[in-house]
């Protein structure tokens, strides 16, 4: 808007990070409605936690994104609905997956699963339940422990353009949820633009991944995660996660939250 004189109005950018020691409800809101770029929870898990969690992680077996698309390899333990993308629709499989997924993060920490752990804290800031999401009354897989080593190409994350309708409530808006289990001590920085996906994207796309120079003039916002930290982002902003530059593996808790129209959670992977 321009008032009179020829000055114009200035109008915020309004994409600072926040960090907090805590998981609190007004944060979450100032992510959800874009006036926040990251949210940053220090110590979400506990050191030893996270510790435990990883010497557990030696010994199991991943699976990985469809290797012909998401290329270099991320590794992952559980289904993503991202998986079933071409197919628009989940497959048999995927419910078979979610069973065996879930059991198996379960038996990663001796005291219980981790992402009730996570569910607890979401559920106490949030300050109402936290479900899963479903279709057709079935509950979907949440919670995958991922391992991104080298880099995730830009890309954005939208359910409603994955599976478009599917979900029994579609959320009003969808936020990624990471938590750090374990980090290399160089390298895996999360950076995060601002800038959602255009429809003439798509002439910039590569596999999975986007151009750089889609997002090169824009707001943008790193961050290096430590080990326990918990970092919430829009999604559907464009993101890129850098490779390790050092050794260690750098291992996540994730899924995604929805915000409702009637104001409660549901998350999915
Ligand atoms: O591992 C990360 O920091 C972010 C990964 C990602 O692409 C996501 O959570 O949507
Ligand atoms: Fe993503």
């Amino acid at each position: 808007m321009v008032i009179d004189s020829g000055t114009p109005t200035p109008v915020h950018t309004l994409f600072e990070p926040i960090c907090n020691e805590q998981l609190e409800k007004g944060d979450l809101i100032r992510v959800a409605t874009g006036t926040a770029s990251v949210l940053r929870v220090r110590n979400f898990f506990g050191y030893d936690l996270c510790s435990a969690i990883s010497t557990n992680l030696k010994n199991a077996e991943l699976g990985a994104y469809d290797e012909k698309v998401v290329t270099p390899r991320i590794a992952k333990l559980g289904p993503a609905v991202y998986d079933y993308y071409l197919d628009a629709r989940l497959g048999e499989a995927y419910w078979q997956h979610r069973d065996q997924s879930n059991d198996q993060r379960a038996r990663l920490l001796e005291t219980g699963d981790p992402l009730d752990i996570a569910v607890r804290v979401l559920s106490k800031a949030w300050g109402g339940p936290v479900e899963k999401a479903t279709i057709g009354g079935e509950k979907l897989f949440a919670g995958m422990i991922r391992e991104i080593n080298s880099s995730a190409r830009i890309h954005f994350d939208e359910i409603e353009r994955e599976l478009p309708g599917s979900l029994d409530c579609s959320p009003l808006v969808q936020l990624a949820f990471n938590c750090f289990i374990d980090m290399p001590r160089e390298g895996g920085e999360v950076t995060v633009f601002r800038r959602k996906w255009l429809p003439n994207d798509e002439n910039h796309r590569d596999g999975y991944g986007y151009s750089e120079r889609l997002v090169e003039n824009e707001p943008a916002i790193s961050i290096r995660p430590e080990i326990g930290d918990a970092i919430f982002f829009d999604p559907r902003n464009y993101h890129r996660v850098e490779s390790n530059r050092s050794e260690g593996r750098r291992i996540t808790l994730s899924f995604f939250v929805g915000i409702n129209a009637n104001g409660s959670l549901m998350i999915w992977s």
